[in-house]
């Protein structure tokens, strides 16, 4: 058993049955000219967190951890976009339109790829969805349980989008989610800040967050 210094107690896990799972740190959220961008926001916040994500990855591989790695990304003929979401507001680019990396939030697109300081490797599974949360119309909850996980840590972007959603979705089935505190990022510090805290609150009523030194020092404990 495994033991991290995190908010609001400390975090148990046996690295056997603990997935990290790295949520959308794909070009399109985090360099110009993808979809977050051409819903307004700007970018540069995001690319931040990269080196210690990597570090966090990095020292995961290392003690033979299993990852998950996740994409927002479309089919290219849209069938998995609802138009709710493609009409959503008033982007520059909507979803499926071209732009300076391919065409937006389109799976195989050069903007839908991990930033390459976070690329997967060969026997990480990558996990495209189209939602917000990865467990909707996605195979990853049957990949999780056939791999007997029960706890997952978390990072990625962004905080209060993708990333709390996916967390609240795995909380309500039973898995115990950790979330990295420097190794996520929102476009809204404020919005950053209060996922943090509500995640928290009530005695872990979403679960855990923890700095990435902690993490990183659980596995060479
Ligand atoms: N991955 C993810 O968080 N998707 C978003 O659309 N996030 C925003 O903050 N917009």
């Amino acid at each position: 058993m495994l033991t991290i210094d995190a908010q609001p107690f400390t975090y148990r896990f046996e690295l056997a049955h603990t997935a990290l799972v790295i949520i959308d740190m794909q070009r399109d959220f985090i360099e110009p000219g993808g979809f977050g961008e051409t819903l307004g926001n700007d970018v540069t916040r995001l690319q931040d967190i990269v080196p210690t994500a990597r570090r966090v990855l990095e020292a995961w591989r290392a003690a033979g951890g299993w990852v998950v790695h996740t994409r927002e990304a479309h089919a290219p003929d849209l069938s998995d976009c609802p138009p709710s979401k493609r009409l959503r507001g008033q982007p520059r680019l909507r979803i499926g339109d071209a732009g300076p990396m391919g065409r937006i939030l389109v799976r195989g697109e050069p903007g839908s790829q991990i930033v390459p300081e976070l690329a997967p490797r060969e026997g990480e599974l990558v996990v495209d969805k189209p939602g917000k949360g990865a467990f909707h119309a996605t195979r990853l909850e049957w990949l999780l349980r056939r791999q007997h996980v029960t706890h997952l840590l978390f990072m990625g972007v962004t905080t209060e989008v993708c990333v709390q959603t996916t967390m609240r979705e795995a909380n309500d089935r039973g898995f115990d989610c950790l979330l990295i505190e420097d190794a996520t990022e929102s476009y809204f510090p404020a919005f950053k800040a209060a996922t943090l805290a509500m995640l928290t609150a009530q005695g872990a009523i979403v679960g855990w967050t923890a700095q990435a030194e902690s993490v990183i020092g659980s596995l060479v404990e």
